[in-house]
């Protein structure tokens, strides 16, 4: 794993909200995380969490069967397969958030493996901190491509530096693309780049960076596995997301969220 980051790639990371890491993952590591996804998807039955159906928030704003086909969306994947567990619990992850991110301690939100089945919806531009139950401006992810991820299926674009101006206001991702604009218009006329990537590369995006994908304009698969992380300290702020009612009911605004059973702590600075 290509794990060590230059300070040329974290000042990079820092202005433009977004980071491309080529052949991050050895060839026998791409091929441990595939057989992780396969295998974790398999015992999933359809479900997006573990032991339920559906998450709050993302989607629900949108045409649900068109959502359905941006991409398979299966979350926390750690909590229920081994060797996802240990492929997203290792220290080095949390280590080269902390250092993008500038924060002492990671701990990880939500797992995520994003799934663009053959001819799925595009992926509309979007950020993602705000569907999150803490808000943090450093709070970022990484997305690693288990196949190459290609202008043809569906590779991610960003918008350079929208990071540093976007805030918690949230126009959702629904179908039309361009919503995001709207809300942020001093974005409508900026460049977006491109990251196509091969399988075992990976990105890491500030999660107020807007960023979107392609459609999947083949017959082929384009499968990533990504991890939302949350830097140490963070406080519940009432957005439910990926919570159980039950975890809810026990949480007040402005709590803690340290429950290393929900948000392992996977790297803090000695
Ligand atoms: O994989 C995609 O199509 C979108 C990924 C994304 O939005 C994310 O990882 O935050």
């Amino acid at each position: 794993m290509k794990n060590n980051l230059s300070t040329e790639q974290i000042a990079q990371y820092q202005r433009d909200g977004f980071l491309v890491i080529e052949d991050f993952l050895t060839p026998d590591e791409l091929s441990f995380w595939r057989d992780a996804l396969e295998e974790a998807v398999a015992n999933r039955n359809g479900n997006k969490l573990p032991g339920r159906a559906e998450v709050y928030g993302k989607g629900d704003d949108a045409d649900k069967s068109y959502y359905d086909n941006v991409f398979t969306q299966l979350i926390n994947l750690w909590q229920d397969n081994g060797k996802m567990r240990w492929i997203m619990l290792d220290e080095r992850l949390g280590k080269m958030a902390a250092e993008l991110s500038q924060t002492d301690g990671i701990r990880i939100w939500h797992d995520q493996a994003l799934i663009k089945q053959p001819w799925a919806n595009p992926t509309s531009w979007h950020l993602d901190t705000p569907y999150w139950s803490f808000s943090d401006r450093r709070a970022l992810s990484i997305w690693v491509a288990l196949d190459d991820a290609t202008y043809e299926n569906g590779c991610l674009f960003f918008v350079p530096g929208s990071h540093l101006q976007t805030t918690f206001d949230n126009p959702g991702i629904g179908k039309n693309m361009g919503a995001i604009f709207t809300t942020y218009p001093q974005f409508k006329n900026s460049r977006s780049v491109a990251a196509p990537m091969k399988a075992g590369s990976c990105s890491f995006h500030n999660g107020l960076t807007i960023h979107g994908a392609h459609a999947n304009m083949t017959a082929g698969y384009r499968r990533a596995m990504t991890c939302a992380y949350m830097p140490d300290g963070n406080t519940y702020n009432g957005i439910q997301n990926i919570l159980s009612d039950d975890q809810v009911r026990q949480l007040n605004i402005g709590d803690l969220l340290n429950d290393d059973t929900i948000n392992p702590l996977i790297y803090k600075r000695r």
